[in-house]
Order: C-alpha cells, then structure tokens, then sequence
C-alpha cells in the first residue's frame, strides 16, 4: 500500500461519517485505476478497523443505461461490509444525495478461490437494491475517483433467496409510492448477471481477495439510479424471485 494515498482515503471516509460531499479527486490530484483501487482497500480498512466485516462485493457499469447514466464506459467493484444490509428502513437524512437501484444478488455457499469456481459456489439467487451516495460534489466524477469512492456503495437490502435459478433475462422493476420510476430485463447486466459473478470472482483473484461463504455478490443494476426521497416507500422486483422493499425517513 502507498501511504502517499492515505489522505483520499481519510477524505472519503469523512465524507461519509460527516456527510458531506467533497470535490472529486482527480480534480486536482493524478489518480490511476490501480492507485484508486489502493484508496478503495484503505477506505475499507478503515471501516473494518471500526468494527464492521466484509459481507461480499458490489459490481457497477456492468449496463449500458449505468454506464450512459454516469459517462463511464468500464466494469468497476466495490466492497460490502455488514453495516451496509439495510433490514428494512434507511435514514436519507444521514446520507448525501442518495439513489437507489435494482440489482439481482448471489448469495456464496462455497469459497471463491478462481472464476472456474463461482457459479457452481452460488448457494440462492435474490432480487435486491442498491442504495448509492457517491462522496463528490454533484454526484459527477471519473473512473478513478468512483472506484475510489468504493463505487458509490452506501446500502444495500436483499429479497427472500431463492434456489439457483436462471436468471439471464428476467423484468425488474423499481417502484417509488406505488408508481414505477424503472424497469428493465436482467439482461441487460453484461447479458446475464452471471457474467459479473464471473467478473467480481475475477476481480477477486486478482486483488488477492478469497469471495466467502456467506457473502453476496451485487451483479449490477438492470437500470439507470433514481434519486431516493425521504419519506418514500421503495419497492423492487424480478419475476420469479418476489421483491424487496424498503421505507425511507
Ligand atoms: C457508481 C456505481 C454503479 C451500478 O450498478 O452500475 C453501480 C455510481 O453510479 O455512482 O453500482
């Protein structure tokens, strides 16, 4: 680790504890993808140092609408620690300017130690929402600075798990108060979200991270991010695996 890094990690982490959003990094500093991926590791470190526990890994831009949403044209990931599982209300009031997305999540029964590995170690399959709080200013940055920011992970909450299943081309829906804000087809994640399993295990391999039993694996949303009121009741869903809801304060 290059301890020349260390400042974005303490202004991001920061970020988050006092909420407040900070201008992007690559602003005024260089930042590489490896470098940023540095900052991302030391960000979590931090968040472990304070008690929380990895709970698995979210990938982002695996859909053309993320990726045209955001302006950035590469599959990215992030870390997911317990603190992060939303059970079933979330406070907007300690968050900068969240958003909230489906997602279709994989649960590991078995550890993930090559690509080869992941989808035989997939133990349940459940539709999800991510909720994202990106730390810079405007909610606008580049690659680096989102893949530092631990690519925007603030929250995520999960449906009931379900036996492995296909899941290549189910609908999901986003569904604000009653009223759809988005909907999409599971294909649109890199064509099946099985494809980011694939990826996040080899993501994993590569940074020397063994993906756990027990943790969950976030493929990606199927559309683009809706801001997340206050007040709000939130739903999400994917034919054949029911839903997930969550209120808002
Ligand atoms: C970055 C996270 C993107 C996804 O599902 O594509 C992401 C962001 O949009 O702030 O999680």
């Amino acid at each position: 680790m290059n301890p020349h890094l260390e400042p974005f990690a303490e202004i991001l982490d920061e970020a988050v504890l006092h909420r407040r959003a900070v201008p992007r990094l690559t602003g005024t500093a260089e930042l590489d993808v490896p470098s940023a991926y540095e900052v991302q590791r030391m960000v979590i470190e931090r968040r472990l140092a304070r008690g929380e526990s990895l709970l698995g890994v979210k990938m982002g831009f695996t859909s053309r609408a993320k990726m045209v949403q955001m302006g950035v044209d590469d599959v990215i990931w992030g870390l997911l620690t317990d603190a992060m599982l939303i059970e079933s209300q979330v406070d907007t009031a300690g968050l900068i300017h969240p958003r909230i997305e489906p997602e279709i999540a994989f649960l590991l029964e078995r550890p993930v130690r090559t690509p080869a590995d992941a989808v035989a170690a997939v133990g349940g399959i459940a539709v999800g929402y991510e909720v994202l709080d990106s730390r810079y200013e405007g909610f606008s940055f580049a690659l680096p600075d989102v893949i530092a920011d631990n690519a925007s992970a603030s929250g995520f909450g999960l449906g009931p798990w379900h036996t492995p299943r296909n899941v290549g081309n189910v609908g999901m829906l986003l569904e604000i108060d009653g009223r759809p804000v988005a909907s999409g087809s599971s294909a649109a994640i890199l064509g099946d979200p099985t494809r980011s399993l694939i990826a996040a295990a080899r993501l994993a391999a590569a940074a020397g991270i063994e993906l756990q039993p027990g943790w969950v694996i976030l493929a990606g949303a199927a559309t683009a991010a809706v801001p997340l009121p206050a007040g709000a009741h939130v739903r999400v869903s994917a034919a054949g695996l029911g839903h997930a809801e969550v209120m808002t304060r």
